[in-house]
C-alpha cells in the first residue's frame, strides 16, 4: 500500500484537438490507474510559465508557453502503484519520434513540440508540486475503484 502514489497528468492543445482525450484517459484506466481528478480548462500566461518553471532558461521556453496556453487542455490527477514512474513509462520519450510504438507518445505523436501528454516526471516533489497548482484539496476524490481486489494482490 505504501508504493501509491499520485501523479499529474495533462493532454495538451494538440492531443485535445486531435480527440485523444478518450484515448489517453483510456490507457490508464486500462492500466488500473485510478481517476481521482480531471478538469477541461485552459492555462493562462502565468500558470504556464509557473508549471514549466524549470524550462524557463531553455530556448524553446517561448515556444512551450504559447503552444500549451494555445487551446483547452485535459488535467488530470492518476493514482496507483508507483504511479510517477508508471506514467512516465506509459508515455514513452520527450520526442514522439524516439519514443517506442506501444508508448502514448510513440503510437499518437511524431514531432517533440507536439507530444500529446504532459505527466509529472520522477523527481522528488515533482508531482505534488504540479497536482497543487492545478487542484485545489476538496477537488481530489479519495474512493475505491470496485476492481481494485483484483487490481492488487
Ligand atoms: P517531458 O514533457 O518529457 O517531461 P521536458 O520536461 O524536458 O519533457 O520538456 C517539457 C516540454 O517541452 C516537452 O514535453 C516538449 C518541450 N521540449 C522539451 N525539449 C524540447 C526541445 N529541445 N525543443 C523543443 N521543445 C522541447
Ligand atoms: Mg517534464
Amino acid at each position: 500500500m505504501s508504493d501509491r502514489e499520485r501523479t499529474f497528468v495533462m493532454v495538451k492543445p494538440d492531443g485535445v484537438h486531435r480527440g485523444l482525450i478518450g484515448e489517453v484517459v483510456s490507457r490508464f484506466e486500462d492500466r488500473g490507474l485510478k481517476l481521482v481528478a480531471g478538469k477541461f480548462m485552459q492555462l493562462d500566461d502565468d500558470h504556464a510559465r509557473e508549471h514549466y518553471a524549470d524550462l524557463s532558461d531553455e530556448p524553446f521556453f517561448e515556444d512551450l508557453v504559447e503552444f500549451i496556453t494555445s487551446g483547452p487542455v485535459f488535467a488530470m490527477v492518476w493514482e496507483g502503484k508507483d504511479a510517477v514512474a508508471q506514467v512516465r513509462s506509459m508515455m514513452g520519450e520527450t520526442d514522439p519520434a524516439e519514443s517506442p510504438p506501444g508508448s502514448i507518445r510513440g503510437d499518437l505523436g511524431i514531432d517533440l513540440g507536439r507530444n500529446v501528454i504532459h505527466g509529472s516526471d520522477t523527481e522528488p516533489g515533482s508531482a505534488e508540486r504540479e497536482i497543487d497548482l492545478f487542484f485545489d484539496d476538496e477537488e481530489l476524490i479519495d474512493y475505491e475503484r470496485n476492481d481494485e481486489t483484483w487490481l492488487y494482490e
